[in-house]
């Protein structure tokens, strides 16, 4: 892994990326352009904050988040990747996939004609990667900062046989009260639960939590948009190469079992993911690739 002296003589481009530390010493790139601010840490590929000019950050950040590598960092996005949830048959590999909990490479940096910022991440399969999820394969996070912010996570099989794998774009939406929003876009998909599998359909045009939520919504490449009375802005969520969306918020009693969340947590946050996971994992055939991507910014 390079070091940040290593990363900024390489990668750094003045007046807009450089590489720095964040709490417990993990690098990140800090990215300040004409239309956005923005931070993203190496270790997890794991945008951390997205504040467009003018605007209140769009992801909200646990204040108890765990920064130490071997644990995920709580709020802003992680990358669910090469599973999303608990693993289908080992319950002791970590949760949502190793890709959030390993420091990703960086791959390229640049300024793009429309005066945004591009940089992209990588991390590919290796003998540790591999005692956990058996394949050859790399993946690449390319993050493109503008007014609005698209993040593409790009698989590919670089092995001789198949695999299949599920991820999530996990964002963390900073909100101004969990009792001041609703949620639009996935009126009519159908969707089960974690609670429970039966299948049902979304008949109302808004989504509004008024307790936990831990919704899969199937079969829909809908975007999303958050409206939030309280900060009076609506929030684009939307995506591409995606046909499920996880909709999740643990509410007052659930949010008590997770160490890295304030209790009252839940009001300041929602997270909507656009994922390949349920009956939308991917199929990649050798030398294939994926990509997904999420598309956020403040709706006019
Ligand atoms: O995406 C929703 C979810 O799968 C919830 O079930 C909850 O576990 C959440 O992810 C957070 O998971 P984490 O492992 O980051 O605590």
């Amino acid at each position: 892994m390079k070091n940040l002296d290593q990363l900024n003589k390489e990668f750094a481009i003045k007046n807009e990326i450089e590489f720095t530390t964040l709490q417990g010493g993990l690098i990140c790139a800090q990215v300040s352009n004409e239309y956005a601010e923005a931070t993203i840490s190496l270790y997890g590929a794991h945008i951390i904050s997205f504040k467009p000019r003018n605007e209140r950050d769009l992801l909200w950040m646990s204040p108890k988040s765990d920064f130490e590598i071997g644990k995920p960092i709580r709020g802003g996005i992680p990358i669910c990747f090469p599973w999303f949830g608990p693993h289908s048959s080992d319950s002791s590999l970590p949760m949502h996939g190793f890709a959030r909990l390993n420091y990703w490479g960086v791959v390229e940096t640049k300024k793009m004609s429309d005066n945004k910022t591009c940089i992209c991440l990588g991390i590919k399969s290796n003998a540790d990667t591999k005692k956990l999820w058996p394949y050859e394969f790399k993946a690449q996070m390319e993050v493109i900062i503008g007014k609005e912010m698209e993040v593409r996570l790009n698989v590919f099989n670089t092995g001789s046989s198949s695999f299949d794998y599920s991820c999530a774009i996990h964002t963390y939406y900073n909100i101004s009260d969990i009792c001041n929003i609703k949620i639009e876009g996935l009126q009519g998909t159908e969707f089960f639960t974690a609670y429970d599998e039966n299948i049902q359909i979304q008949d109302n045009k808004y989504i509004e939590v008024t307790n936990e939520e831990n919704r899969r919504h199937i079969n829909t490449t809908a975007d999303c948009i958050i409206h939030d009375k309280g900060y009076n802005r609506k929030i684009l969520a939307a995506k591409k190469g995606s046909k499920s969306t996880v909709v999740w918020n643990p509410w007052s009693e659930t949010i008590k079992k997770m160490p890295d969340l304030p209790e009252e947590g839940y009001k300041n946050y929602l997270c909507i993911e656009p994922a390949n996971a349920f009956n939308d994992c991917i199929t990649l055939q050798s030398e294939q690739n994926h990509i997904t991507t999420a598309i956020i910014g403040v709706k006019l």
